[in-house]
């Protein structure tokens, strides 16, 4: 069987000159509780990925984004980033159009980090490779 889609979105200040993006501190399940992640989750049954993504973004940080290209593997488009077995995920660099993020749906501390604050946040094992192409993105401001 396929491996279960997770989106996720990586929230930057700007999508031309990115110099900041938004982690999120999970909550739950208490085996994730205290580890960093881009924003995001499970595809559902029939949905669009990108519907999803701004399913997602509006649930947990109550936000709607403009979508920008997507965050592609080192093994080129159609790839997806390993997650933990079943799971695969696909990432979106993104701005907020409207809203503020807000924490407290499925996260319970936010930050904006730069290209060397980023890697001072305890992330999701399966972040990590994103984070490392996250971080070789971002412009100093
Ligand atoms: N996951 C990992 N990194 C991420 C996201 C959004 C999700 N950036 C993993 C954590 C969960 C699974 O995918 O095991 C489903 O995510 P969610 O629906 O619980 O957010
Ligand atoms: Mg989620």
């Amino acid at each position: 069987m396929a491996d279960q889609l997770v989106v996720a979105a990586v929230l930057v200040d700007d999508l031309e000159h990115p110099t900041r993006a938004l982690g999120a501190r999970r909550f739950a399940p208490e085996s994730l509780a205290g580890r960093w992640e881009l924003p995001g989750g499970k595809v559902e049954p029939g949905e669009e990925p990108l519907a999803a993504l701004h399913r997602e973004l509006d649930e947990e940080l109550g936000i709607t984004v403009e979508v920008g290209d997507e965050l592609v593997p080192r093994g080129g488009p159609g790839t997806t980033w390993p997650l933990t077995s079943g799971l695969a995920m696909r990432v979106w660099w993104c701005v907020v159009r409207t809203g503020i993020p807000e924490a407290g749906a499925a996260h319970d501390a936010l930050a904006w980090v730069d290209k060397v604050s980023i890697n001072d946040l305890a992330w999701l094992d399966p972040d990590l490779p994103v984070v490392d192409a996250i971080a070789a993105a971002l412009t100093s401001p």
